[in-house]
């Protein structure tokens, strides 16, 4: 029986599936064999598409073969084309289910001459999204926290919202990029939202039920507090067995709501959540005892390595956020059970424009490690700003601690709400589908993910090279406006939006630049300052260590320097500041001028929702020009010597 293909509300943009997009595929002979769940939901996909453009179901001469050959649970596929057919075979629906989205991404390429057999499979086996939706309104967060796409999907007003065709239509958008795996709920679990894991499982069984056909595990936070909070025990001492016995009947439990459910993320001892501190055990007995929960079930725990003192002496220059989750976490590597996976921030602080590669990432060689990486775009412009992180990510997944050691797993901060287009800034939907293609194959391309993404969402004929102009460079663009040289943060505190340079200056976040009329940047060398460049391997330990020897975009991360100090591009730090202020600027208008240029080429609705974002990101940029100028000139005394205007 074919699934019927998901239906979108009304006004909702289709994203990278629009009905187009199939037609390549929906107007050929189609022969799909096999069975299971999966298998049925590819059927139903080519069913709609051949109802719509004019193809067929056929058993005799198909253009198009697509064969599971059993029922396994691989996510690999193999694609062909020999003698006029196109042939997908897998061993499962899964695979087919992959395979079949990748003839949809190839189009008419997919159908023309022959094509060598070539295998596809993920390099890493869970590509999740973690969804800080709250279940209740936040007084402070709201509905989703450091969401910018409107409410949450799945909850509002501290219920499931329960419009399971919209959550289904998200699950096959994310197949469609290769990720599976979703965790509904904020890592900062509060009252309400820790009930999802007892009482309420069932509203987090009506999701998973939506999202299994396109292949996607569902997971949940959970407060390590649980059982205090839900069970009345008055310990949550993970060594303690009345603990043991209330994780095992819980997640017994959540497996007989949910027998395909993936797991558990956990944010303990971390900005105020509860964890294995107060009982004086170690993260590594807090992981392996719910671990312990999930195995006879096969689920996974992801605990995140986001440990850090945030109620710091800002006049305490011996402490260094940067180190924390390093200090915290390597001496237990080797102690965590196989199913609990560590998840590492990218970097080393959180989240900035840039940072360097976190140096746990390389470090814990017996530990589980997953990548986390931000798609909802807390400190890059919260989606009011184009701001394509696609060439970030793959600087991060192609450095080389992350790559020579590997990482088993890659999770991003979902950028979706119930926002008609997804995402709030229509172009963030490319951060989403980046992130679920790089995760597949982290060493692809991203230029060629982003111009399949264009391909996709705005058609075969759509304005490509103007598309991606106004995205490719947009995260250099936003770098050069905002933080300069990797000194990070800058910006207003709470709410992280537009710049504030000393907002958290004098603040218990950890999050300093150190400003004063001489130079500024934080000295993390090992010879004179914190030490975190010491938590590197070799070379990168040495190469950041010195300034004459760190790479420019990260020289106040690593050091505090002279403004006169004289980078790799033969600039000074005042004016590179002062240079990259106003290129920042002249860039995001020339950008806005492209996009001006497409009214009419790209759908209207669209257009307009992009040209009144950009209005918004011009206006921002201009104002962190003016104040980051403004700021270092009058600490420095050093005038732009192009003379241009700073206050
Ligand atoms: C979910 C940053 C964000 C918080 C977020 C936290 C985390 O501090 O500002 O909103 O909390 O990271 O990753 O846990």
């Amino acid at each position: 029986m074919p699934l019927p293909v998901p239906v979108l509300p009304d006004g909702v943009d289709p994203a990278w599936l629009p009905e187009e997009a199939f037609r390549p595929v929906g107007g050929r002979r189609v022969l799909i064999r096999g069975s299971g769940p999966l298998v049925e939901t590819v059927h139903g996909e080519v069913a709609e598409a051949c109802a719509r453009f004019g193809g067929a179901l056929a058993e005799d001469d198909p253009e198009l073969v697509l064969e599971a050959t059993g029922d396994d649970g691989s996510e690999a596929f193999t694609l062909g084309r020999r003698d006029g057919r196109t042939t997908v075979t897998a061993s499962g629906g899964r695979g087919l289910l992959y395979g079949f989205f990748h003839v949809v991404r190839l189009g008419e390429a997919a159908f023309q001459g022959e094509r060598r057999a070539e295998e596809h499979r993920p390099a890493s086996a869970l590509r999740m999204l973690d969804h800080w939706d709250n279940v209740a309104v936040h007084p402070v967060m709201g509905q989703v926290e450091r969401g910018y796409a409107g409410g949450s999907l799945f909850w509002a007003d501290g219920r499931a919202r329960g419009e399971l065709e919209r959550v289904r239509a998200y699950g096959r958008l994310l197949a469609a990029c290769g990720i599976n795996a979703v965790a509904v709920n904020n890592v900062n679990v509060h009252e309400t939202e820790a009930r999802l894991l007892t009482d309420r499982i069932g509203e987090v069984a009506d999701i998973a039920a939506a999202l299994r056909p396109y292949g996607i595990r569902t997971q949940l936070s959970v407060t390590f507090a649980a059982p205090i909070v839900l069970g009345g025990l008055e310990t949550a001492d993970p060594l303690d067995d009345s603990v043991r016995r209330w994780w095992a009947g819980a997640t017994a439990r959540v497996y007989e709501a949910i027998p395909d459910f993936g797991g558990y993320v956990v944010k303990a001892d971390s900005e105020g959540q509860p964890g294995p501190f107060a009982y004086g055990r170690t993260h590594a007995d807090g992981a392996n005892m719910l671990a312990g929960a999930l195995a006879p079930h096969g689920g996974t725990v992801h605990w995140r390595a986001f440990v850090y003192d945030h109620r710091q002496d800002w006049r305490d220059r011996t402490t260094d956020r940067a180190r924390a989750a390093y200090d915290h976490f390597v001496p237990l590597d080797g102690r965590f059970a196989p199913n609990a996976v560590l998840q590492v921030k990218h970097g080393p602080m959180d989240f900035q424009v840039r940072e360097p590669v976190s140096p746990l990432i390389g470090a814990m060689p017996h530990t589980a490690l997953a990548v986390e990486l931000q798609a909802t775009q807390e400190y890059t412009g919260q989606q009011r700003h184009v701001c394509w992180l696609g060439p970030m990510w793959s600087e991060v997944l192609r450095f080389g601690p992350a790559a020579g050691r590997g990482f088993e797993e890659l999770v991003a901060v979902s950028n979706v709400g119930d926002d008609p287009f997804w995402t709030g800034h229509p172009l963030a939907q490319a951060n989403l589908y980046t992130f679920g293609r790089l995760a597949w194959r982290p060493d692809a391309d991203p230029g060629a993910i982003l111009d399949e993404w264009i391909g996709l969402t705005f058609g075969a004929d759509g304005p490509a090279k103007e598309l991606h102009a106004v995205l490719d460079g947009s995260w250099r663009t936003y770098e050069k406006y905002t933080a300069p040289l990797g000194v990070g943060f800058m910006v207003q505190p709470g709410h992280h939006y537009g710049p504030s340079v000393d907002g958290y200056e004098y603040s218990p976040w950890g999050t300093y630049h150190f400003a004063d009329r001489d130079g500024v940047g934080v000295d993390r060398s090992s010879a004179t300052g914190t030490g975190y460049a010491g938590q590197y391997a070799t070379p990168w330990a040495e190469t950041y260590e010195s300034p004459g020897t760190c790479p420019d975009e990260l020289l106040l991360f690593f050091h505090h320097v002279p403004y006169g100090h004289v980078l790799k591009s033969g600039r000074t730090v005042i004016q590179h500041i002062y240079d990259t202020h106003f290129e920042g600027v002249a860039e995001v208008e020339a950008a806005m001028a492209v996009w001006a240029s497409l009214k009419g080429r790209v759908e209207p609705a669209r257009h307009a929702r992009v040209a009144e974002r950009y209005e918004e990101q011009l206006r921002c940029a201009r104002e962190w020009r003016d104040q980051v100028n403004s700021y270092f000139f009058r600490k420095s005394g050093v005038p732009d010597e192009r003379g241009r205007t700073v206050y």
